[in-house]
């Protein structure tokens, strides 16, 4: 066996060693070297076969010689390591000085917050959502609702007519009460929210579209009671547990009788201001028992079957949580305002 020569070796390892780009290739060198069947364990291996006095010498040479290396190895692989680390943490780093909030998160506009939120209390005392068509004929935005033709409680909503006038674009969320009644027997609970249009000239606090949400509760022994402790319990939830409700009787043909709900000024706790015109309450809805008439054209029995129901304007609800003065800001589409809530 030829004598290794060990200069080399070192030589040729420490070169490799110092140029290895990264951990992976060191580690590559390690095994060609100091791998099981690395250059430096073979030879390491082979000083047995070797006569004594060149073993005698050799062999601590070789020795050493791993020593080194391995040592040379480890320093490496802490440089490289360390390299690699920081290589990979600078590329994960977060720039704190960079601009943010470039994507706006969007959200629900103001009356769709409002509705929804409407709907859940409602859907927590057990009403179902219910829906109709926006386009309606006279007999159940009218005619069906105990309003006939030429009854003067049609000057009460001016209506947009479509045509000749037997269509209509709806003026209150009440015909969906006939709806429902037509299609579904008692008991039930319901609540129905959309647009309504009314030809009305726009101010502060109307406008020519706008939205509500109708209620309607149908079973046997309902009372004036269950309207009042419903109505109340859902301005409490809305308003906060401070909030006061109030009725005072009210006209709609298709109830009797038939109130108004105030609730109290949540601007002034009572005390009087501007919003609630020094009166201490607000305007918040229309309601009533449901009148014998309309069970009658929808054939229920209004001896078996008793029922109240109610219309809110959303936007007049969504004005006095958020303290608005102004309906029309919900319609201008300025990002200014929406952003605010
Ligand atoms: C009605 O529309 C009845 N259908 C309510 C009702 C339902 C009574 C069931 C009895 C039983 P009224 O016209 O008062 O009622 O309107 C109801 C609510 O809609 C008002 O309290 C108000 O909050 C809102 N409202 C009415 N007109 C406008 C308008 N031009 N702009 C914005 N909100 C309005």
């Amino acid at each position: 066996m030829p004598e290794p020569n060990l200069d080399n070796l070192k030589t040729e390892a420490f070169r490799l060693i110092d140029s290895a780009a990264d951990s992976a290739a060191l580690e590559e060198i390690h095994v060609k070297f100091l791998g099981r069947k690395g250059e430096l364990t073979l030879v390491l291996r082979s000083l047995g076969e070797l006569p004594p006095e060149q073993r005698k010498l050799l062999g601590p040479q070789a020795n050493s010689l791993k020593n080194l290396l391995e040592e040379r190895f480890q320093a490496r692989r802490f440089e490289l390591e360390k390299k690699e680390t920081d290589q990979r943490l600078t590329g994960q780093s977060v720039d704190v000085t960079l601009p943010v909030g470039t994507r706006r998160a969007a959200r629900p506009h103001p009356l769709t917050q409002i509705n929804n939120e409407i709907l859940s209390i409602f859907q927590e005392l057990g009403f179902e959502v219910a829906d109709g068509p926006e386009i309606e004929t006279d007999h159940y935005n009218f005619t069906a609702l105990n309003i006939p033709k030429d009854h003067p409680a049609r000057d009460m909503q001016d209506t947009f007519y479509i045509g000749k006038g037997n269509l209509l674009l709806r003026t209150h969320t009440s015909p969906v009460q006939i709806r429902v009644m037509e299609k579904r027997k008692p008991p039930l609970r319901i609540i129905a929210p959309g647009r309504v249009y009314r030809h009305e000239a726009t101010d502060a606090t109307h406008s020519a579209i706008f939205h509500q949400v109708e209620g309607l509760a149908v079973a046997e022994n309902l009372s004036f009671a269950d309207l009042k402790g419903t109505l109340a319990l859902f301005a409490r939830r809305m308003f906060g547990p401070q909030s006061e409700a109030r009725f005072r009787p009210s006209y709609f043909p298709f109830v009797e009788p038939g109130a108004e709900m105030l609730v109290s000024c949540i601007f002034c706790k009572k005390a009087g201001c501007r919003v609630c015109k020094m009166t201490g309450w607000l305007e918040l809805l229309g309601a009533g028992m449901v009148h014998p008439n309309v069970f009658n054209k929808v054939g229920i029995n209004p001896e078996k079957f008793t029922g109240f129901a109610f219309g809110m304007g959303v936007e007049r609800i969504a004005m006095l949580k958020f303290g608005i003065n102004d309906i029309r800001l919900f319609y201008d589409n300025d990002l200014r305002f929406l952003e605010q809530f």
